[in-house]
């Protein structure tokens, strides 16, 4: 089936002149370097290439080659010459309903994910919830119809199995996943450089930030899971400019011993609540969804709009309004 899919997709790739690739709006190291590991394949291919993502990147990305490419100008739809559309690791299309119709031109929009809860919003659509990375599948892509690769792409698509593996510790790391990290590494992919980055390289502050939420590691009752909190205050008396706290729910959910599901709360910059969820065997996305999120099964989020977090006891809790 895959293989009829990849077929009309390399004649769209064959048959274009100017690929717009679009990252998903919450930026992560998967969706980044799946978007950028096409765009280095696309060059290598001769094609004329922009990249768009909505919003700003995480410093700890900008490792991930080819990132000084990614424009933030909405303008760039407003593009005459752009006649295919590329988007990656976005699992519901909510941020392109916006500029997609103010195109010059209708374009036909590739959507490759791995989100169980995509509703097939392209044109054409390659969803694969059983891959642990956008990237992975990008890659098996770029491998079956026999696209012209390099050591960039090669550090690309590493990179964004890594970060959705949590460095092949999480339970969705499958064969698929070391089979990729083999093939990428003859490529010239750097496993060394991605650890480094990706979860080596912390601040003081950031971790004076994880201490302090893993000092604040309570029972949630509420939701019925070892849970925890960050405020927007602690991040501005710890002087904390980018919380990565995705990195550290990670790092929770593999070290933690005898626990199933962890949360961590998180207060936006907007004002509203965040919750990032992971698991060793329950559904993540049917809790996420109770509360308007969704993800994967093992790890998911949610966010409640007009929202703060209160402390009473050790314990938090999500004060609407
Ligand atoms: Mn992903």
């Amino acid at each position: 089936m895959a293989s009829i899919l990849y077929k009309q997709i390399k004649e769209r790739l064959d048959g274009a002149e100017h690929i717009l690739l679009l990252t998903d709006e919450r930026i992560d190291g998967d969706t980044v370097s799946s978007t950028l590991g096409m765009y280095h394949v696309l060059k290598e291919l001769g094609k004329e290439v922009s990249v768009y993502s909505p919003q700003p990147m995480a410093k700890m990305l900008e490792f991930i080659p080819g990132t000084e490419v990614i424009c933030r100008d909405k303008e760039i739809f407003k593009d005459g010459s752009i006649d295919l559309m590329m988007i990656f690791d976005c699992g519901d299309g909510e941020y392109i309903k916006e500029p997609i119709p103010s195109m010059p031109k209708k374009v036909p929009l590739i959507v490759f994910d791995h989100h169980d809860s995509n509703p097939k919003y392209g044109s054409i659509n390659v969803i694969d919830s059983t891959s642990a990375a956008t990237a992975g599948m990008v890659w098996g892509f770029v491998k079956e119809v026999g696209l012209p690769m390099n050591q960039k792409a090669a550090q690309c698509f590493l990179t964004g199995i890594c970060s959705d593996t949590n460095l092949f510790l999480t339970s969705n790391t499958t064969a698929a996943c070391l089979d990729a990290a083999h093939e990428l590494s003859v490529y010239g992919a750097r496993f060394k450089e991605i650890v480094d980055k990706l979860m080596m390289s912390r601040s003081v502050p950031t971790l004076r930030l994880w201490g302090l939420a893993f000092e604040r590691l309570y029972h949630d009752d509420n939701f019925g899971v070892l849970a925890t909190a960050i405020t927007q205050k602690d991040l501005k008396d710890l002087g904390v400019e980018d919380a990565d706290y995705k990195s550290m729910i990670n790092f929770l959910n593999a070290a933690l011993d005898g626990i199933d599901t962890i949360l961590v709360l998180k207060e936006t910059e907007d004002g509203a609540v965040k919750g990032g969820l992971r698991s060793q065997t329950e559904d993540c996305i049917a809790f996420a969804e109770k509360y308007g999120g969704g993800g994967h099964r093992r790890a998911a989020g949610f966010k409640i709009e007009n929202a703060r977090l209160e402390e009473k006891d050790g314990k938090w809790f999500v004060k609407k309004g």
